[in-house]
């Protein structure tokens, strides 16, 4: 962890207590000048870092940025996602920034943010609106051992870590619409847009790119968009802190993770068929160039959606665009 990191770390740990600046010397093996350097940084980058001969430094207050050490200093320990962190201020899109990494053989775990993107995309070519400063817009990279046809497992699972990092960060209980909606209702507040390299009978690395309308108010949504989509804070009437949501989905997405490489997909299934909106529901799919009209019954051990048809068929529907049947 870089030194920026452990001074929010030291600076978060101590609270009000505050911690000295020898201390803080101490634990970076660096000069007490060198630390006041740093914390002079931090609140050039909008910390507000009281500094006093009684309690040291102690941190009041944050910004509302996404800032990579900050991000790494409230993780805690994780297994492999949010190892890495890297953040920019605009980009295309987050998941050509992975794509890059991918192919220059980057480890697992990296994840990468942006303010905003200018490109940022959706499946099928289509567009994904990402505002400066109002959302989380990343991508993660995975390296999972896991089937080209398993890949919804991790479409499934990521809709499931998503839901909880909302939850568990704001209250508010989200449902999921198949495969990659969060939804309030049926209206859309975060996306999930999966890429593999694969090749016939095993994946290569997956980037997992994911966009959740945090502080986005319903009238700034572009006009299209308004009945489609909404936001947290349109949901729950206050803004919401993004540093410490982004904290709350990178733990959620590590947990799920772990799961999913020993083998316990099952349970994730089980919560996201609690968490799910579709299921029982009359559906339409569009799958490439078919539809498939039916009723939504389970999800399957890869993450496929089970829907019978009118006819009495099991489809296994494992992508496409759902929607209500009339
Ligand atoms: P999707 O194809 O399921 O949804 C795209 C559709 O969602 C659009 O056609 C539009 O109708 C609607 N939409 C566009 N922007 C928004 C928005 N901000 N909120 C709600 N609805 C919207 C979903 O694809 C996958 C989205 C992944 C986005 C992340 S952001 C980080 C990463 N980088 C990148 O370029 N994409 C991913």
């Amino acid at each position: 962890m870089n030194p920026d990191a452990q001074i929010l770390r030291s600076l978060r740990g101590a609270g009000e207590a505050g911690v000295s600046g020898a201390a803080l010397a101490k634990s970076l093996g660096v000069s007490r000048a060198a630390v006041w350097a740093r914390i002079e940084e931090l609140r050039r980058a909008g910390y507000d870092i009281e500094a006093s001969p009684h309690h040291g430094y102690r941190l009041h207050g944050s910004p509302d940025r996404l800032h990579a050490d900050d991000l790494l200093a409230r993780l805690g320990p994780i297994k492999v996602i949010g190892r890495d962190i890297q953040v920019f201020n605009e980009t295309s899109s987050t998941n050509d920034i992975v794509e890059k990494l991918a192919r220059d053989l980057v480890a697992e775990g990296i994840a990468v943010f942006a303010e905003s993107q200018t490109k940022g995309r959706g499946r099928l070519g289509r567009r994904w609106s990402s505002p400066a400063g109002k959302g989380l817009w990343l991508s993660v990279l995975l390296r999972p051992n896991l089937a080209p046809a398993a890949a919804t497992q991790l479409t499934v699972s990521t809709a499931v870590a998503v839901a909880r990092a909302i939850e568990k960060n704001t209250g508010l209980q989200p449902g999921i619409k198949w495969p990659n909606d969060i939804v309030f209702g049926t209206r859309k507040c975060a996306g999930i847009l999966l890429e593999l390299g694969a090749e016939l009978d095993h994946i290569k690395h997956v980037i997992l790119g994911i966009g959740i309308d945090v502080n986005i108010l319903a009238e700034e949504f572009p006009e299209e968009l308004r009945p489609i989509a909404t936001s947290l804070q349109a949901e729950a009437g206050h803004p919401i802190d993004r540093p410490s949501l982004a904290t709350a989905l990178l733990q959620e997405l590590d947990a799920v993770y772990a799961r999913l490489r020993a083998g316990d997909f099952h349970e994730i299934g089980d919560e996201w068929m609690r968490r799910c909106t579709t299921l029982g529901q009359r559906v339409t799919i569009r799958v490439a160039d078919r539809v498939v009209t039916g009723r939504a019954e389970a999800l399957d051990e890869d993450g496929a959606l089970l829907v019978r048809t009118e006819h009495g068929r099991l489809e296994h529907i494992i992508g496409g665009d759902v929607s209500l049947a009339k």
